[in-house]
């Protein structure tokens, strides 16, 4: 998405953000004691959203294999560029086709964390979901494994509606998975439909972040060699810089990460970076849930008040 990534890419020195690579046991210990400081919801959804084979799935993956301290694959992701002619059918449409929550176990079985991950069908242009769909989500009226149909909007007639929804069953936030290589595949209707969910979420009141996925790949040289210069590489600042300035997203609300899709082993490098992002996330879809009680509260004392 940036600059071409070529092999003179200047250096940014010292790195633009501070990460506090290292420290992967305090992101784990916050994670650890994060709860919803407001019981209603119980847990937070996160909605994911995104092109297809962006890493949406391999996300889940990846928060998944660092709680369980083990590469795990609970979400399926898959290699739309592989030699299988089936496959190659259908490269570039996305490979999640239901609605999905992938809940995330804690400590022993049965236990899990208070925030959840959906995974939805990408946006491609032709046969993606609907933005229809995604408001439909993000306000909880999508039933768990309704595969979406990208001609037309899930129905309050489809068994797959839920009339009423609670808010457990509502997204918290919505979080646009993005290749950090978009700008050179995607066409100009990608941005105008991210720029589309961006506003829908806006408009029902859930906060977005977007984390930029395969830094790793070849293009960012720089990072492949080591994930440590993330924020050393022109490559990737100018990526986050222009998914701003086309998406609208602020920079401060743009996480580029590595996930995992080839390792065997975790790297605590990868872990420091996807715990980062995901820290983000819960804090802000929190902040959000509280600010909305406390509106709520508001607003029902000065009905009383009036009365
Ligand atoms: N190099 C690299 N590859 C990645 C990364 N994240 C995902 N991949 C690969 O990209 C491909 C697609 O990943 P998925 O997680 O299936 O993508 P998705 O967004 O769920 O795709 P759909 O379900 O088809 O919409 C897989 O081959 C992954 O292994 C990453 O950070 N770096
Ligand atoms: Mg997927």
């Amino acid at each position: 998405m940036g600059g071409g990534g070529s092999k003179e890419e200047s250096v940014i020195n010292p790195p633009w953000r501070t990460v506090h690579w290292g420290k992967k046991k305090d992101e784990l210990d916050w994670l650890k004691s994060f709860c919803p400081q407001k019981d209603n919801p119980k847990r937070l959804r996160v909605l994911l959203c995104g092109p297809a084979g962006s890493g949406k799935s391999s996300f889940i993956n990846s928060v998944d294999s660092i709680c369980q301290k083990r590469i795990t694959s609970p979400a399926d992701a898959n290699n739309a560029q592989g030699a299988d002619p089936e496959l190659a059918k259908i490269a570039g449409q996305s490979y999640t086709l239901n609605y999905k929550t992938h809940q995330i176990q804690k400590d022993t079985p049965g236990q899990y964390y208070p925030f959840v991950f959906n995974d939805v069908r990408g946006l491609e242009s032709t046969n993606g979901i609907l933005l229809e769909d995604i408001k439909l989500a993000i306000k909880g009226h999508v039933m768990e494994n309704y595969t979406f149909n990208p001609e037309t909007p899930l129905d309050v007639s489809n068994d797959f509606y839920n009339n009423n929804p609670t808010s457990n069953d509502k997204a918290h936030i919505l979080v646009f998975v993005i290749a950090v290589d978009i700008n050179h595949v995607a066409d100009p209707n990608m941005f105008k439909k991210m720029t589309e969910i961006r506003l829908a979420a806006r408009d029902l009141g859930i906060p977005q972040i977007a984390i930029l996925t395969k830094i790793d790949e070849k293009s960012c040289a720089l990072v492949k060699k080591d994930l440590k210069n993330v924020y050393s590489s022109t490559y990737i600042k100018n990526a986050m810089e222009k998914l701003s300035n086309t998406v609208g997203f602020p920079v401060n609300c743009i996480f580029p990460l590595k996930n995992y899709h080839e390792e065997i082993e975790l790297k605590e490098d990868v872990d420091v970076l996807i715990l980062t992002a995901l820290r983000k996330i819960l804090a802000f879809a929190n902040d959000r849930v509280n600010a909305n009680f406390v509106a709520a509260a508001n607003q029902s004392a000065n009905n009383v008040n009036r009365t």
